[in-house]
C-alpha cells in the first residue's frame, strides 16, 4: 500500500511540473502499429512510464534559467502539454473524432478455412506431438461437451455449459504460455484447462462435487480449480476475475523486483464480451497499465453474453478498441484459428513478461451452444445462423484440415481416436458418479479459518435435526457418513 502510494504522488507531480512546458511536435509522434502486415499489437505506448513518454519535454521552471528562449514566445506554438493529454497538437479544424469512419482493428489470421498456411515465411512452431495433443485436447473437450450436457439433460448433473466452436482459442492459447504462468478463467475455458494438465477425473470430481472435488461441492458445475497448475477458482460473477488477474500480475512483479528471475511469469485472464461491460473490466485494464503488470487479457468475443448480441452490448470496434484507449498493447485474432491464436498469444506473453506490460487479445469466434444448459437460444437466434456458422467454420475442422494436408491425420485415426476419448470420459463419469460425496463438514468449512458463532450455531442445529430425523436423511452418499460432523 505504501509503495503504490508514494509511487502515484511522484507521477503526477511530473506530470504537474511539465504541465506549462510548450514544443514544437514531429508530426506522426503516436505511431499506430496495427498495419504493418507481421504480427503487431497496436498501441500507443503511453502505458508504460510517464517519465519515459515524456522525455525531452523541458520544464517549464527550467527555461528561464537556462537561457533558453521559451518556444510560445517565438509565435511557434503547436502543442502544450496539458497534464491530463500525452501528445496532442493544437488545429484550428473543428473535428469531433467520428468512430465509424475509422477502419476497424483488422484480425490475424495464419491458417485460411481449407487447412491452408496463409504466411508462408512464418514457421509454425509446433511439431507433430505437439500439434496432435492440442487437436487430442479440443476433441477430448468437444466430446465431453457433448455427454455431460447429455447428462444433465437425464438428471445426472445439475448444470454444465459446453465450449462447442471456442475449443481452438482455449486450447491454442493455453499451449503458448508457460506452467508458470498463472491463469484465471471465466467458465468456457476447459480446453485451456485440459491442456494445462488438469486430468478427466479432475473434471468429473467438480462436476459430480464429490470427495475429491477441490472445491468441495461449494461451487456450481464447471467452476473448476487446479493450484497444481495454477489456475485459481472460477467464480460465477462476472468479470471478477479480471480486477484479481492484474491484482496478480501486479503482485508477480512486485516478487521478480526482488528475486529478479529472468522469467517470473505472467498471468492470463479470459473473459467473454459480455464480462467486458462490467466495470471490473474497466478498472482492471487501468490498473494493469497504469501499473505495467505483466498480464494477457484474453477477451473471446463469440458474438453473444446469453441472449444479448454483441453489437447490442457496444457500440465501439469491439472489445480491441478499449485496449487502445487505456494505453495496452493490443491485437484481434481469428479465435477458430488455433495457430494464430497460438502466435499471438507468443508474442503477448514476449511484451507482458519481458517489457512487463500488459496485452490485450480479442480472439472472434462464435458461440454454438446455448449458453448453458439453463438456456435455449432458439428464442433469440435462429436455427439456420447456427448451422450456418458450423458448416462454415469450426477450430477442430480447419486443424484438422491443416494436418490431414500434413499427412499427421486421417479419418482412421479420427475415429479410433474419438471412440478412444469417449471410452475414457464415460468410465471416469461412472467413477465420479459412484463416489461418496464431501464430508457434511465441509459445508461450514473453508471460509473463515475458524468457525464464526454464527456458523458454529448452525452447524449444532443441523447435528440436531439430522439426529431427530434421522430416516428422512440418508447420510451414506457422504464421507464418513454422519459422523462427518461431529
Ligand atoms: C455480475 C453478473 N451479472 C450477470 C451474470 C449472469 N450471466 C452469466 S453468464 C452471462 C453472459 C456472459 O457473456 P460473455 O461474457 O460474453 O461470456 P460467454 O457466455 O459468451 O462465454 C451473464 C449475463 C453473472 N453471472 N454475473
Ligand atoms: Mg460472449
Amino acid at each position: 500500500m505504501i509503495c503504490f502510494g508514494r509511487s502515484g504522488i511522484k507521477m503526477i507531480r511530473s506530470r504537474g511540473i511539465r504541465a506549462l512546458t510548450v514544443r514544437p511536435v514531429k508530426v506522426n509522434q503516436s505511431v499506430s502499429r496495427i498495419h504493418t502486415g507481421k504480427v503487431s499489437l497496436a498501441s500507443d505506448r503511453r502505458s508504460n512510464s510517464t517519465s519515459t513518454t515524456h522525455s525531452g519535454v523541458g520544464v517549464a521552471g527550467t527555461v528561464g534559467g537556462t537561457g533558453t528562449v521559451s518556444q510560445s514566445s517565438r509565435g511557434i506554438q503547436k502543442e502544450l502539454v496539458f497534464p491530463g493529454s500525452i501528445r496532442s497538437q493544437f488545429t484550428t479544424q473543428l473535428n469531433f473524432n467520428d468512430p465509424s469512419e475509422a477502419t476497424p482493428m483488422p484480425t490475424y489470421r495464419l491458417i485460411d478455412l481449407d487447412g491452408h498456411q496463409l504466411d508462408p515465411e512464418y514457421k509454425i512452431p509446433f511439431d507433430k506431438e505437439k500439434s496432435l495433443k492440442m487437436y487430442r485436447d479440443m476433441l477430448t473437450v468437444s466430446i465431453m461437451d457433448s455427454i455431460m450436457y447429455d447428462a444433465q439433460r437425464q438428471g445426472r448433473l445439475s448444470f454444465y455449459m459446453v465450449s462447442a466452436g471456442e475449443e481452438g482459442a482455449a486450447v491454442g492459447s493455453a499451449a503458448a504460455l508457460e506452467p508458470h504462468d498463472v491463469m484465471f478463467c471465466q467458465y468456457r475455458e476447459q480446453g485451456a484447462i485440459l491442456y494445462r494438465g488438469v486430468t478427466l477425473k479432475e473434471f468429473m470430481s467438480q462436476l459430480y462435487a464429490n470427495a475429491d472435488d477441490y472445491g468441495q461441492g461449494r461451487n456450481m458445475p464447471v467452476h473448476y480449480q487446479s493450484e497444481k497448475f495454477n489456475i485459481h477458482p472460477i467464480s460465477s460473477p462476472l468479470a471478477t476475475q479480471i480486477p484479481h488477474a492484474a491484482g496478480a500480475a501486479y503482485a508477480l512483479k512486485i516478487r521478480n523486483k526482488d528475486n529478479n528471475e529472468p522469467d517470473s511469469g505472467c498471468v492470463i485472464c479470459y473473459f467473454g464480451e459480455g464480462a467486458a461491460s462490467e466495470g471490473d473490466f474497466h478498472a482492471a485494464l487501468n490498473i494493469a497499465a497504469t501499473r505495467a503488470c505483466p498480464v494477457i487479457f484474453f477477451c473471446r468475443n463469440n458474438g453473444y453474453a446469453i441472449s444479448t448480441p454483441s453489437l447490442e452490448q457496444y457500440k465501439g470496434d469491439g472489445i480491441a478498441s478499449r485496449g487502445v484507449g487505456y494505453g495496452i498493447d493490443t491485437i484481434r485474432v481469428d479465435g477458430n484459428d488455433l495457430a494464430a491464436v497460438h502466435r499471438v498469444t507468443r508474442e503477448a506473453r514476449k511484451l507482458a513478461v519481458e517489457n512487463q506490460r500488459p496485452v490485450l487479445i480479442e480472439a472472434m469466434s462464435y458461440r454454438v451452444s446455448h449458453h448453458s444448459t439453463s438456456d435455449d437460444s432458439f428464442a433469440y437466434r435462429s436455427k439456420t445462423e447456427v448451422e450456418d456458422w458450423k458448416r462454415r467454420d469450426n477450430p477442430l475442422a480447419r486443424m484438422r484440415k491443416w494436418l490431414e494436408l500434413k499427412d499427421w491425420w486421417s479419418e482412421d485415426l479420427e475415429q479410433q481416436t474419438r471412440k478412444e476419448i469417449r471410452r475414457e470420459i464415460l468410465s471416469e463419469m461412472a467413477a465420479a458418479e459412484k463416489r461418496k460425496k464431501p464430508s457434511l463438514d465441509q459445508i461450514f468449512n473453508g471460509v473463515y479459518s475458524e468457525l464464526t458463532e454464527p456458523l458454529k450455531r448452525q452447524r449444532e442445529e443441523l447435528k440436531e435435526i439430522l439426529d431427530t430425523y434421522p430416516e428422512h436423511y440418508d447420510l451414506s452418499h457422504y464421507e464418513k457418513g454422519r459422523e462427518g460432523l461431529n
